[in-house]
């Protein structure tokens, strides 16, 4: 694979530029250097992807059998497997993950997104309710042109977790991934184009969120969106898109809790609560970043978190030790590295990390920084409560369940939070009360794909997964028919 190369929008089935011509660079951040460049794509880039999209939809594609859609599906998920390789090693130069991260996580989900909603399409019911003299049947139909708009953090993981319910619910797509991490995307087109999909099924558009991503949420030809990204992004979304009364999934940020009880296997809670904490650099959404621990044990858990943590190395993504990677840029890694000046500022004492690690060419000019530990700051000092999306923790002491569930519940956010207890009616009790949209009890980040998935408060509307990806992607009718 050529590691700098222009990376082409893909409309009705082939690669062209922006219509301007104008590019943007893609930076690598491990080494801060440009890896490819994309178009700058505009509203006239975004209109010829929505007229490829609702023709091939206005074509055969939505009445495709599921059958043949869920074949479809899977030759793709065949097709990301023969390159898994190829696309783990893009993930990582654009994202300065591990490749060991890309290669063991974000690329064989991303492949099982397409094998899940397969299965899901083909064994996919509806309702029937019965009456006295009627019956009803509920149809589910496509809705159009879906519009899917995805963050840096996991790009081809969240991209196809939308694409592929999308595609087996017989909706066409126009996706505008990142313009951080646009590699993969364009890798997934690649993939499209050698299974010999449909033209204009799924249509790339490069670019700026503020330029297409705006051009894409207010087209009138795009009935739904579905956006994953910053919760102040999505605000922004909502309100252009509420208006137009589109369909809308809006999966945000997240402060999540990690909640360790003294009753807690601390062999397992610790290393739980550090890839909880690190996973990915810290930037997934569900890290739990707030470290809630009961003050009994608090200071046995607290060295022991923090000798874990010292452990863990930082460097080259090639590297199959290291567990922690670049961060996605140098603003990124500027803008952790000012919530761990604030948190000394706030009276927060730093017990791990919180400094650059000494790396040797070309790493020494990557956006990396030490996974860190703060302890000492009140629960809501900044630091604590806004989202930093970097590997920072912080670490906090509760004396009871109700001074826990207080603190766990004290944010703006509600999208995951880890309980780590051995007691069982601890563990309901806490579960019920604490409000995000999931709660992992003894692990954390463990996936069916089933499951509803999102969040509430400033975490976001509506939920992904399972039914409900295939029912957020399709449009139920009921049918009454009088006997
Ligand atoms: P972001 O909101 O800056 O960007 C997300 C996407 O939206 C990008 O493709 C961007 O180009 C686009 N965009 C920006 N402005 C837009 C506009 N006006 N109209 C349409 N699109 C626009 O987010 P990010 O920095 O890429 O990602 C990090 C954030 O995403 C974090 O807050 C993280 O918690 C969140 N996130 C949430 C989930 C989840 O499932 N809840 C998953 C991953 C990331
Ligand atoms: O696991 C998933 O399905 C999912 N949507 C994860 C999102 C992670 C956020 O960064």
């Amino acid at each position: 694979m050529s590691e700098k190369r222009d990376l082409l929008n893909y409309i009705d089935g082939a690669f062209v530029p922006a219509k301007s011509g104008a590019w943007l660079d893609d930076i690598g951040p491990a080494t801060n250097t440009p890896i490819a460049r994309i178009p700058r794509s505009s509203a006239s880039d975004v209109q010829d992807a929505v007229n490829a999209a609702n023709a091939a939809f206005q074509g055969e594609w939505a009445n495709r059998s599921r059958l043949e859609r869920a074949d479809l599906l899977e030759a793709i998920a065949d097709e990301i497997a023969k390159r898994a390789p190829e696309i783990a090693h893009a993930e990582s130069l654009d994202t300065g993950k591990p490749i060991s991260l890309a290669s063991t996580v974000d690329i064989p989900r991303s492949e099982s997104n397409f094998r899940f909603f397969a299965g899901a399409v083909r064994h996919d019911e509806t309702a029937f309710h019965g009456m006295q003299g009627a019956l009803n049947y509920t149809l589910r139909r496509p809705i159009g042109v879906a519009g899917l708009i995805t963050p840096w953090n996991l790009p081809l993981y969240l991209l196809s977790w939308k694409v592929a319910p999308a595609l087996a619910m017989g909706n066409t797509i126009v996706a505008k991934p990142s313009e951080m991490t646009p590699y993969t995307a364009t890798l997934l087109a690649e993939v499209f184009d050698a299974v010999g999909a449909p033209k204009g099924i799924f249509n790339l558009v490069h670019g700026l969120g503020g330029e297409a991503g705006q051009a894409i949420v207010e087209h009138p030809d795009v009935p739904l969106i579905s956006f994953t990204g910053g919760t102040e992004t999505g605000k922004r979304v909502a309100a252009t898109a509420a208006p137009m009364f589109k369909k809308l999934s809006l999966e945000l940020g997240g402060k999540n809790p990690t909640l360790v009880f003294a009753d807690a296997d601390l062999d397992e809670a610790v290393p739980g609560t550090a890839r909880a904490g690190f996973l990915n650099q810290g930037q997934v959404c569900l890290c739990g970043s707030r470290v809630l621990v009961e003050a009994s044990i608090a200071e046995d858990f607290t060295a022991r978190l923090v000798e874990h943590v010292k452990a863990m190395r930082v460097g080259a993504p090639d590297d199959p030790s290291v567990r922690l990677g670049a961060v996605i840029s140098q603003e990124h890694r500027a803008k952790v590295e000012s919530y761990i000046a604030l948190a000394k500022e706030e009276g927060g004492e730093i017990l791990a990390g919180g400094g650059r690690p000494n790396l040797p060419a070309p790493y020494d000019k990557g956006a990396f920084i030490e996974p860190t530990i703060i302890g000492g700051l009140s629960i809501d000092a900044r630091c604590a409560t806004e989202e930093i999306f970097g590997p920072v923790v912080t670490v906090h002491t509760f004396k009871d369940e109700d001074e826990a569930l207080e603190m766990a519940n004290s944010v703006r956010y509600g999208l995951a939070a880890s309980v780590w207890t051995t007691d069982l009616k601890r563990a309901h009790r806490v579960s019920a009360a604490i409000e995000s949209g999931m709660v992992w009890v003894n692990t954390w980040l463990l996936r069916d794909l089933r499951v509803p998935f999102g969040g509430m408060k400033d975490s976001g509307v509506g939920r992904e997964g399972g039914k409900h990806s295939l029912e957020f992607f399709s449009e139920s009718r009921n049918i009454c028919i009088k006997l």
